[in-house]
């Protein structure tokens, strides 16, 4: 049995690692450090991942970084229906992840920034506006591949939906009447028993 050590606090990128273990069933230790302990710049987490920042993760001693990256990796070296099977299925994974990371995340994340996080005096409304007329365009692309089908690849769950789903996180919070497949899609990934787990965990009321 491999030896998993995820770190990273759950009320960060690292809840997308998270909701991909208990996916799998997988046992792991847990270092819950936050992403603002300087810590993080010092070995050995410095050694781990040279950016100093959460999540990363130890299989059997081997680091690994980038979240999506992680989940990536976990699917192929723990198959299950997640997992690729075959090449033309680990092509789409990893083109699903990466579109989301490319085009979606940045802008949802500034939206959320500058509505939510910043100190309000920091707050830019019209670049969250912005930002957030971006995102949903580019949301457009899902809700219009989910209209004729419940998953992205395979007619089942995988690695896509959840790395996807991960990143479109905040977009649980926003009505958006003009893209019913992508939101009934994006309820039905974050309801799976693995992804409340994985809210819960980041203090979620869910
Ligand atoms: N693209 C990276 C982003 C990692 C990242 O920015 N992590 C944040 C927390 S969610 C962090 O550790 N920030 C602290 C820092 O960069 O110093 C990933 O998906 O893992």
């Amino acid at each position: 049995m491999s030896e998993i050590k995820l770190i990273g606090v759950a009320a960060s990128r690292a809840v997308r690692n998270i909701w991909m273990l208990k996916e799998l069933g997988l046992a792991y230790e847990h270092d819950a450090i936050h992403y603002t302990d300087p810590a993080l710049k010092k070995p050995p987490y410095i050694d781990w991942n040279p950016n100093g920042a959460i999540p990363m993760i130890l299989v059997d001693g081997t680091p690994l970084f980038e979240s999506l990256a992680i989940n990536l990796f976990l699917a192929e070296k723990f198959p299950s229906e997640l997992s690729a099977k075959t090449a033309e299925e680990r092509g789409q994974l990893a083109q699903w992840s990466l579109w989301a990371a490319t085009s979606v995340e940045t802008d949802l994340g500034n939206w959320a920034y500058h509505t939510m996080f910043l100190p309000e005096a920091e707050r830019r409304p019209d670049f969250a506006k912005e930002s957030l007329a971006k995102a949903l365009k580019r949301l457009d692309v899902l809700d219009k591949v989910l209209s004729s089908r419940q998953f992205l690849i395979g007619n089942r769950f995988t690695v896509a939906d959840l790395n996807v789903a991960a990143i479109c996180y905040r977009a649980l919070g926003i009505d958006m009447p003009d893209k019913p497949a992508f939101k009934a899609w994006l309820n039905r990934c974050w309801s799976r028993p693995a992804a409340i787990e994985a809210r819960r965990a980041r203090g979620d009321q869910v």
